[in-house]
């Protein structure tokens, strides 16, 4: 439903008036005002040109235009107004531009103490709105008492549409506004500032990103042919989902195996992400195990379960674990839907692997999915993920919860199933991506220069 005019329809407006720019002030509405004569005139009386609008529940949008003041005349007043105009901007959603402009000669508006906005003769009205007070129905719509259609076309020339063409045949309104119009210059509506810096999202950002991500590689020095990266989080959280993500960025081999998995991608990006099953509220998987991956004692695609743990005396336990065998950075992936209920418990057992890999100096990220079902601003393109406020408070939330920079805090938005690649997707993903593999970056640095301070 079409709630309020956005500035391409006062565009149209503007250029229905036809002289120049156009300034556009809301002098009244029946839902902030309430619907009563009185207060229409007390508002929009003696205000020189105002603009008209009406919306239904169907989503059409009409209304009319004056150059000619309101006013409250003792007796009903017609004026003629050769620039006055009815319109329809949309009809049932669709945006069906249409002016209708009075017929020459013709009484274009009607005055009086007791009547809203009226758009021909006291006695033959295309439009007339209402008369005296609407109260609001119990659907939130206001019935008014006027009437569109017994006229309709008599002082204007409606091209012989009827007026189920004009309002969807009724005049239950949601809303009635009337605009003061003056010619001036409209300021362009602000635009919101994104809450982090990033460049601007397209086909040229996707290109260098990718190039910038394949450019990320560990120390030369380091007998480490990818960064580690362990991905930790609640059941469902979207942790394979994330795999699926950059592999797609990435065009590289997805692996359907169990537990602790790891995707690498083909040559083209120097990242394992090692998979692992979801933390659950009882059965999760313990401090010591979740060490042990840390330190590149679980073989790739050990089967870690509650019943199935990883013992030092094990066969496949890997004793001589080297720097490549150890996660390089671990990344908590929590679902945007439900991390702000997440239970007590919950948030325990992520503090406590957190305490962990603190102590050991592995560095942290959060991948914050399903933002695509936070709020429609992101919906409709996750392009808009660093202007939504709703991912915004979502993010500062995480950063609070988890105690981690806000930085390390990263949205993202998986694909589905069967759902084709998309330019903005993939932008968000290679922003996370490109973030975790600084820190893992960072992380190897460090070890090269203490290995190079202990062999000095
Ligand atoms: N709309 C939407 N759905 C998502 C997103 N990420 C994951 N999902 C859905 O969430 C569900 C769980 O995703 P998974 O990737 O299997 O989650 P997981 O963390 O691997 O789950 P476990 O391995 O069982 O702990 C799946 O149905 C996904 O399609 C997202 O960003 N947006
Ligand atoms: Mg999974």
């Amino acid at each position: 439903m079409v709630k309020s005019l956005t500035e391409k329809d006062f565009d149209q407006v503007e250029s229905w008036i036809g002289t120049g720019p156009k300034t556009f002030n809301l002098l009244y509405s029946i839902t902030r005002d309430g619907c009563y004569a009185s207060v229409f005139h007390q508002k929009c009386d003696n205000q020189g040109p105002t603009f008209t609008v009406m919306y239904n529940k169907e989503g059409s949008v009409y209304g009319g235009y004056t150059s000619v003041s309101w006013s409250t005349p003792t007796t009903r007043l017609d004026q003629t107004d050769n620039a006055a105009f009815l319109y329809q901007l949309y009809y049932s959603g669709l945006n069906t531009p249409k002016k209708y402009p009075v017929k020459t000669g013709h009484t274009a508006i009607c005055s009086a103490t007791d009547l809203g906005p009226l758009f021909g003769s006291n006695h033959k009205f295309d439009v007339f709105t209402f008369s005296n007070s609407i109260q609001t129905s119990s659907s939130g719509e206001y019935n008014l008492n006027g009437d569109m259609q017994t006229h309709f076309g008599k002082n204007y020339d409606t091209a012989g549409i009827s007026s189920k063409e004009f309002n969807n045949g009724h005049i239950r309104v949601t809303e009635l506004e009337v605009y003061a119009v003056k010619d001036g210059q409209r300021k362009p509506p602000a635009l919101p500032t994104p809450w982090r810096k990033t460049a601007e999202f397209g086909p040229k950002v996707l290109g260098s990103l990718k190039e910038e991500v394949k450019g990320i590689n560990p120390p030369e020095e380091l007998d480490v042919p990818h960064f580690n990266i362990l991905l930790l989080g609640p059941l469902g959280s979207g942790k394979s989902s994330i795999c699926n993500l950059v592999a797609s960025v990435f065009r590289g081999r997805i692996s359907h195996r169990a537990r602790l998995t790891p995707y690498t991608f083909g040559d083209t990006v120097s990242l394992q992400l090692y998979d692992t099953r979801g933390v659950a509220e009882t059965d999760t998987l313990d401090l010591l195990q979740c060490n042990f991956i840390l330190d590149g004692h679980v073989p790739d695609f050990y089967e870690m379960s509650p019943t199935h743990l990883l013992k030092c005396d094990d066969a496949e336990f890997r004793h001589q674990a080297a720097l490549k065998n150890k996660i390089h950075c671990a990344v908590f992936v929590l679902d945007g839907l439900i991390v702000g209920d997440m239970s007590k418990s919950m948030l325990q057992k992520l503090l406590s692997y957190r305490d962990l890999l603190t102590r050991k100096g592995i560095p942290q990220a959060a991948l914050i999915t399903k933002i695509d079902k936070l709020c429609e601003q992101s919906a409709e393109n996750i392009s808009n993920t660093f202007l939504s406020p709703a991912v915004k408070d979502l993010v500062y939330n995480v950063a609070d919860l988890l105690n981690l920079p806000r930085n390390s805090i990263l949205p993202v938005k998986n694909y589905e199933e069967e759902m084709e690649s998309d330019e903005n997707i993939n932008i968000l993903a290679l922003l996370a991506v490109r973030q975790i593999l600084f820190f893992a970056e960072d992380y190897l640095e460090n070890m090269k220069d203490k290995q190079s301070i202990l062999k000095v």
